[in-house]
């Protein structure tokens, strides 16, 4: 953070470029045992967790992402009652979860204590998340976790960080394989995938590697001011080759859309997700 500004700058990821937030105030920074933590109060994006220099969530724009991270798989599942949710330490994905009325039991595996323990003082809105009963939050690691449950959920979200750090792993053709395993029959994951403008050829490579243990694989997008590009992708993929991801099995009303708090996902939306400019439908799917 420099004369005011902190500047997202990371040069193996977004080389050459940087999203830059005005900071009113740095309320916390420390170094955990896995990660640099910074939490800023900025003066138009409100509140700001910082992971390793890059910008986690804040509070102005997080339901674009854990709206739609959340429920594109719900949706695309006719009974999603046992979900896991890999990464995701603020809460704020496990708040959109347990809003869904199917969902009996939460499951989350978060590397860092210190990024929850953190929410929960400086974004409780998010954290919020972890105070429903039906949440159960394990400390470690989300790719050796995965080699401990086999067959158990239906529905897997990975929320990670981006692929430098402790979530590298997470992006891998291996771990893909490990998640298979994980679901029950008819299961669905998504998996945060990068954005196409940021880096066409990664997302285009975690696709490819999901698509080799999962029979139908799609890429949705959503729009987020403060990631980098102001966009970013999921890989939404299901066990069963029947399922069209585009075509929400659960069709919310408007009215239930309102009394979830949703803010950005819809059924429309959720459609509309799937629909890819052309030269990425072209790499990506042909
Ligand atoms: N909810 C939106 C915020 C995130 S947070 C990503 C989380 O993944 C962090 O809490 C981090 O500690 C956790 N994490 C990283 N690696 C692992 C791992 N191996 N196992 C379990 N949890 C992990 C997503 C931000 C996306 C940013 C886009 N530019």
């Amino acid at each position: 953070i420099s004369k005011g500004w902190f500047s997202e700058i990371q040069d193996d990821l977004w080389p050459g470029q940087s999203f830059s937030l005005k900071v009113k105030e740095v309320l916390h920074a420390e170094k955990s045992q896995f990660q640099d933590i910074q939490i800023v109060e900025t003066e138009t994006y409100g509140r700001c967790l910082i992971l390793d220099g890059i910008i986690q969530c804040t509070s102005r724009d997080e339901f674009s992402y854990q709206e739609m991270i959340s429920f594109l798989p719900l949706c695309c599942h006719p009974n999603p009652q046992k979900v896991l949710i890999v990464g995701g330490g603020d809460g704020g994905v496990a708040r959109e979860v347990v809003k869904h009325p199917l969902v009996k039991e939460v499951h989350q595996v978060e590397i860092d204590d210190r990024v929850v323990e953190l929410s929960k003082k400086y974004l409780p809105s998010m954290a919020c998340g972890f105070d429903s009963e039906k949440v159960k939050l394990t400390i470690g690691d989300g790719f050796e976790y995965m080699k401990q449950h086999k067959n158990e959920f239906d529905v897997i979200i990975t929320d990670s960080s981006d692929p430098v750090g402790p979530a590298v792993n997470l992006f891998l053709e291996s771990y893909f394989e490990l998640l298979k395993n994980a679901l029950k029959d008819g299961g669905i994951i998504c998996s945060q995938a990068g954005s196409f403008w940021l880096d066409f050829d990664h997302a285009k490579k975690t696709m490819k590697g999901c698509g080799i243990h999962f029979p139908k694989v799609g890429y949705a997008v959503t729009s987020v001011p403060s990631y980098p590009c102001g966009h970013i992708g999921f890989i939404v993929a299901s066990l069963n080759a029947s399922r069209d991801l585009k075509e929400p099995v659960k069709k919310f009303e408007k009215s239930e859309i309102d009394a979830l708090n949703l803010k950005y996902y819809s059924s429309e939306v959720h459609s509309a997700a799937f629909s890819l400019p052309r030269w990425v439908e072209k790499h990506f799917y042909e």
